[in-house]
C-alpha cells in the first residue's frame, strides 16, 4: 500500500484554550505546535491562524508570519492554509492566504450546519471562484467534504474545469451537521470518489481515531489535530498535536502502513514545487 500521509490540523478556528490549554494562538505557539506534529511524522500542516487573543483571522500578513515561523522550524513541511477560515467570513477574506502561493489549500465543496446557529456557507459560485483562483496559482486543492453531496459537487465542478484531476479529498466526518463518523459512512465516502483520486480521513471528536484507523485500512491518508479533537483518549487531553500524530503513527505501524516523508507526500499528491 502507498505510504501514509499524515496531516496535522494544529489549531482550527473554533477550538480554544478553554477546550485544551495547548491550543496555539501566538505565532510562536503555532510554530511550536507545527514542529511537534512534524517531528512526530506529519508531512502536511493544515493551517488556520489566530491573533494573540485567540481570534481567528485569514489576514495575509498574519499567515505569512506563521508560515515563515513554521518553515524556520520545519523547512520541508507542506503547509496547507485553510480557505474555510471561520464561519461568517467573506469569500475574499477567506482567500487571502493563497496570495502567499502555498503548495496546497483547502477547497470546501458545500454548505452545512456547523453546530448551534452556525452555517458554513460555500455556494456553488463560491466554490467555482475559489477553484479558479487555485488553478491560476497552481495550488493543489484539498477538496474538503463534510457530506456525500459535496463529493458530487466536486465531481461536477471537476468536469466543468473548476477543479483539476486527480482530485485529493478530505472527508471530514462527524461534524454536527455533516456526515456521521461511522465505518458505514466512511466506506460509502471512499467508494464515491473518482478512480485515481486520493483521500484523507478526518474524524471530529471521539470519532478521530476510529475513523483514521479505518482510513488507513482503506488505503487513505489521515488527519489528526486540535482542530478536530483535543483528546488523546477518553478524558485525557493531548499535551500537544505531536501526541496525536504519535498515536496515528503507532496505529499505522501496527497496521503495516509506513509513514510518508514530506517529499514522498509531494510525490503522492503531485504537488508543484514550492515557489
Ligand atoms: N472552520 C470551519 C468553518 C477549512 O479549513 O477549509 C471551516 C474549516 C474548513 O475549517
Ligand atoms: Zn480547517
Amino acid at each position: 500500500m502507498e505510504k501514509l500521509i499524515i496531516t496535522a490540523c494544529i489549531c482550527g478556528a473554533e477550538v480554544t484554550k478553554e477546550h485544551n490549554p495547548a491550543v496555539p494562538y501566538t505565532v510562536e505557539e503555532i510554530a511550536n505546535e507545527a514542529y511537534s506534529a512534524y517531528k512526530a511524522g506529519a508531512s502536511i500542516i493544515h493551517l488556520h491562524v489566530r491573533y494573540d487573543d485567540g481570534t481567528p483571522t485569514q489576514d495575509k500578513a498574519r499567515f505569512k508570519e506563521c508560515m515563515d515561523a513554521i518553515y524556520a522550524k520545519c523547512p520541508d513541511v507542506i503547509i496547507q492554509p485553510s480557505t474555510g477560515g471561520a464561519v461568517g467570513m467573506s469569500d475574499d477574506e477567506r482567500l487571502q492566504p493563497i496570495e502567499l502561493m502555498p503548495e496546497m489549500a483547502t477547497l470546501d465543496c458545500g454548505t452545512c450546519n456547523f453546530g448551534g446557529d452556525d452555517i458554513f456557507v460555500n455556494t456553488e459560485n463560491t466554490i467555482k471562484y475559489f477553484g479558479e483562483r487555485m488553478i491560476e496559482r497552481n495550488i493543489k486543492p484539498e477538496v474538503e467534504v463534510f457530506d456525500k453531496g459535496m463529493i458530487d459537487m466536486a465531481i461536477r465542478l471537476n468536469k466543468k474545469g473548476f477543479i483539476k484531476s486527480p482530485m485529493h479529498f478530505d472527508f471530514v466526518m462527524g461534524v454536527n451537521g455533516g456526515i456521521s463518523g461511522t465505518p458505514r459512512d466512511l466506506v460509502f465516502m471512499a467508494g464515491s470518489i473518482p478512480r485515481g483520486s486520493t483521500f484523507t480521513v478526518a474524524g471530529v471528536g471521539r470519532t478521530e481515531f476510529p475513523m483514521i484507523t479505518l482510513g488507513i485500512l482503506l488505503g487513505g491518508h489521515v488527519r489528526v489535530g486540535f482542530e478536530d479533537n483535543v483528546y488523546l483518549e477518553k478524558g485525557v487531553l493531548a499535551k500537544s498535536n505531536g501526541e496525536l500524530v504519535e498515536k496515528a503513527v503507532r496505529i499505522a505501524k501496527e497496521l503495516g502502513r509506513e509513514i510518508a516523508t514530506p517529499a514522498e507526500a509531494r510525490e503522492i499528491l503531485g504537488l508543484a514545487p514550492r515557489a
